[in-house]
């Protein structure tokens, strides 16, 4: 399998900081221009990068992101360096904050509740698109119902269980019918480096949104901002209006 398509066993982020230190964005266009070439090299070539990218980057430098060679598949992201591996026996999905009946699933739990299919295209706010890609998973707001969402609570918050990662959405957003907790992708199994065996899925919105490696949903009072959007990028975070960027939207 090539490594810029499915990303399995891809060496992209890793080993690059210490064990489960934060990856700097400098460090994730790095190891997206190396894709295969390996991380012997890393360094060197990053710097390498760094100065050539830096001279065009202008206002968004995440932009060029555009111009590196590109299978037009998944890019593998992280920004930790290592993320514990979890499966049926381990997994864990939490509900809980502004709740009437805070709940916790395990994978097969989510797999017993009704799935919800969807086919759209997969945009990342560093420029790679990957067309009509099906995710396959259980709809957020069927969660929210089942936790009894109460009156204070505005806004869902997100965590992941590689400890560094959140995003979150307002319940508005949330409660779309477009936004998944996805157990497949492409009609498998949702893989480790996809974030698996849960990550959220929010189709309208830039892929940072769709956290990967997903262990709790928090109703909360009030929108936080999460990894990326504390680093910049847009909290409402739409595909083509937003992070002044023109993509054309990923849902109609
Ligand atoms: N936990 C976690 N979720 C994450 C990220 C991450 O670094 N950690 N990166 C985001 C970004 S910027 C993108 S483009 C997608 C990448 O998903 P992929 O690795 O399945 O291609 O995951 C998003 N969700
Ligand atoms: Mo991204």
């Amino acid at each position: 399998m090539d490594s810029t398509d499915e990303g399995s066993g891809g060496p992209f982020g890793r080993a690059v900081d210490g064990e489960g230190a934060p990856v700097g964005r400098r460090v994730l266009l790095g190891t997206l221009a190396l894709g295969a070439a390996g991380l012997a090299a890393a360094p060197y070539l990053q710097r390498g990068m760094e100065r050539g990218l830096g001279a065009v980057a202008g206002k968004d430098p995440t932009g060029l992101t555009g111009l590196l060679p590109n299978g037009g598949g998944f890019r593998y992201y992280s920004v930790v360096s290592s993320v514990p591996e979890k499966g049926p026996d381990d997994y864990r999905l939490t509900v809980d904050g502004l709740v009437e009946r805070p709940a916790d699933y395990s994978l097969a739990e989510l797999r017993a509740l009704p799935q919800t299919r969807l086919v759209r295209d997969v945009q990342c706010v560093t420029g790679w698109r990957v067309p009509g890609t099906p995710f396959t998973g259980v709809r957020l707001s069927r969660l929210l119902d089942a936790a009894g969402v109460r009156s204070e609570a505005t806004a869902v918050r997100f965590t992941c269980f590689d400890g560094a990662y959140s995003e979150s959405l307002t319940l508005e957003q949330a409660r779309r019918a477009d936004v998944l907790v996805a157990l497949e992708l492409r009609d498998e199994p949702l893989g480790h480096d996809h974030g698996g065996p849960a990550r959220l899925y929010v189709a309208p919105m830039y892929f940072y949104k769709s956290a990967k490696w997903l262990s709790g949903i928090t109703l909360t009072r009030g929108v936080r901002r999460g990894y990326w959007e504390e680093r910049g990028y847009d909290v409402d975070a739409w595909v083509g209006r937003s992070n002044g960027r023109d993509d054309a939207p990923t849902v109609a």
